[in-house]
């Protein structure tokens, strides 16, 4: 729906690789609406609380050292189908597609530079998780220019 929000971070490689800028254009050209962003270095149990169904996964050590190393962008997009679509501009976990976000930038699984929900619950979740109630639900001016 409209109101669909997602969690979307750009990870510490992306901060210190300079293309915080790139990623936030492609989801604003696209047509979603900004709602919440802070940059923070997250505490190690935010993120496991945050990755916790990967616990016990072999890469999941490496996983949380990576995303505690450094800056991360935190940020809530919302708009029509925001969850899926910011995915697919996302590109897949593994071997993701020219075109998309990780494809374009990345090369490496574990230097993917972008998380974002997967569902709907997902969602809710980490944005409950890394923002609590703070967002801005501010009148979207172009809204009838995007949207049929
Ligand atoms: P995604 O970030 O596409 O939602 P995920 O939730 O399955 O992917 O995994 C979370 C992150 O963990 C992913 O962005 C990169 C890392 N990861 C996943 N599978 C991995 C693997 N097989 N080896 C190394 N890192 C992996
Ligand atoms: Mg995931």
């Amino acid at each position: 729906s409209l109101t669909q929000t997602t969690f979307i971070a750009v990870k510490p490689d992306g901060v210190n690789r300079r293309l915080v800028g790139k990623i936030i254009q492609r989801f604003e050209e696209k047509g979603f609406q900004l709602v919440a962003m802070k940059m923070i270095q997250p505490p190690r149990e935010l993120v496991e609380e945050h990755y916790a169904e990967h616990k016990g996964k072999g890469f999941y050590n490496g996983l949380v050292d990576y995303l505690c190393g450094g800056p991360v962008v935190a940020m809530q997009w919302k708009g029509k189908g925001v969850i899926a679509r910011s995915r697919a501009m996302m590109g897949a976990t593994k071997d993701a597609a020219p075109g998309t976000i990780r494809g374009d930038f990345s090369i490496e699984v574990g230097r993917n530079l972008v998380h974002g929900s997967d569902c709907a619950e997902a969602a809710e979740r980490e944005i409950k998780l890394w923002f609590g109630e703070d967002k801005i639900n501010y009148e979207d001016a172009c809204e009838k220019w995007i949207y049929e």
